[in-house]
């Protein structure tokens, strides 16, 4: 088989590439590891920048989103029992949409299916060759029977544990990498959201975060201890431990109900240079993981797919390899930013083990700072909404 750009990965990523690409007549196939009801099943980000809004309607696949998404023009930060607003609209002229990454990507895969795009399912042994020459390829195997793809590029879109990052040898990669001493356990339940807005607290007891995905669909995060798993805790345990962590007006308007999802993931910062090899480009996961703290890991991977695509753009429709050549730099001076936002973010709201209680007067000036400063606010605003493309 022989295709122009051949992605490796069907998560929102590569499908947005392959969509994009698609719609300015530049074929591509998309090899994916699992099946399309395992991706859709993974509960994962849910505020998209105002960047990967613009994207998704470029890639026609908007108009659910536009439909049932829902506009947040700002957060709100709490510290024990004091709360105060930060508004994107008011910052930034701009906000952020509430809509899962289950349903962006399950609009990508209609629209990839519709356009009878090539997606492979349960691909196993994917390897990329030759990625350093004019002629790469990438073999595969499918049911046990091997397959070649010729292309012209290719795209790793396999999150971070895929084979794409591992191609470039480690003399040429360098890894930055930072992990957390805890997780969050998150969980989805079918009840109405505590408030309208995202609540992000800090408290003794560790940091919780209210989330949600629509009117009767909330999303609630609390820091847990990396030795915790899914099981150790029932949902009445969830409920109260959260309660115990955000301001008592929002404790006593919470509605529980039982978790339709239950989950664990580990904190980390984690960034590979370069995030290009030749024809080989990193894209999302597969080069850089964020905390969830500042909502940034799908956007990041959004605003990689912006530079990359616009550069295949333009070597397909100019025979210019500019966008190309200037690919990692560009990604990478943005993730850089988005990392910093996330880390801040996270340092400011967590409670650390070794925490001093210097340490904890320092968070609290922060939180005290940001609550009483109007340009502290409008560089977290600036951050939120996400920084230019
Ligand atoms: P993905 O979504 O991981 O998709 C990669 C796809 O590649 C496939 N794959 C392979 N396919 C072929 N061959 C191989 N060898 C392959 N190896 C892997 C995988 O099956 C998968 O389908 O990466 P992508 O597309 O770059 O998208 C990135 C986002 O998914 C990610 O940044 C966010 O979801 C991060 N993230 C969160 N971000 C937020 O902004 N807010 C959140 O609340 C949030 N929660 C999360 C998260 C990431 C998590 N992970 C990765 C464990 C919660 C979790 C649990
Ligand atoms: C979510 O709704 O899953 C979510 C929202 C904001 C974050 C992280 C996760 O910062």
């Amino acid at each position: 088989m022989r295709t122009q750009v051949c992605i490796i990965g069907g998560g929102p990523s590569g499908l947005l590439l392959s969509q994009l690409l698609h719609r300015k007549g530049i074929d591509s196939i998309v090899l994916e590891r699992k099946t399309r009801d395992y991706v859709l099943g993974r509960i994962r980000a849910g505020i998209l920048e105002t960047g990967f809004v613009e994207l998704m309607r470029e890639a026609g696949v908007g108009a659910r989103m536009d439909a049932e998404g829902f506009t947040h023009d700002g957060t709100v930060i709490a510290y024990g029992e004091e709360e105060f607003g930060i508004s994107f609209h008011a910052h930034t002229g701009t906000d952020v949409m509430v809509y899962g990454q289950t349903e962006l990507t399950r609009d990508l895969y209609d629209a990839r299916e519709a356009a009878n795009g090539k997606l492979v399912f349960n691909v196993e042994d994917v390897q990329i060759n030759d990625a350093q020459s004019e002629a790469p390829y990438v073999t595969y195997h499918v049911d046990g029977i091997a397959h070649r793809i010729d292309c012209d590029y290719i795209a790793g879109c396999d999150g971070f544990h895929g084979v794409s990052r591992q191609t470039i040898p480690t003399s040429v990669r360098r890894e930055y990498e930072k992990v957390y001493p805890f997780g969050w356990l998150g969980v989805l339940s079918e009840t109405p959201p505590v408030h309208n807005e995202l609540i992000y607290s800090w408290s003794e007891r560790g940091f919780a975060l209210c989330s949600m995905r629509n009117a009767n669909l909330s999303r609630y995060y609390i820091q847990c201890s990396l030795s915790d798993s899914p099981d150790d805790w029932t949902d009445t345990a969830f409920w109260g431990e959260l309660k115990r962590r955000i301001p008592s007006r929002h404790a006593e308007a919470l509605v529980t109900g039982p978790s339709i999802e239950k989950s664990i993931a580990p904190l980390r910062s984690f960034v590979t240079e370069p995030m290009r090899w030749g024809r080989l480009f990193l894209c999302g996961d597969a080069a850089h993981i964020v905390p969830p703290t500042g909502a940034k890991g799908l956007n990041t991977a959004a605003s990689d797919i912006h530079y990359l695509y616009h550069g295949l753009v333009q070597f397909y429709q100019d025979k210019d390899t500019a966008g190309l050549d200037a690919y990692s730099e560009k990604a990478l001076a943005r993730v850089w930013k988005a990392e910093r936002f996330s880390w801040s973010t996270t340092n400011l709201l967590h409670r650390y083990p070794d925490q001093s209680e210097f340490d904890l007067k320092m968070q609290r000036a922060e939180i005290d700072f940001l609550r009483g400063n109007d340009a502290a606010q409008k560089v977290f605003a600036q951050n939120y909404v996400g920084l230019p493309y």
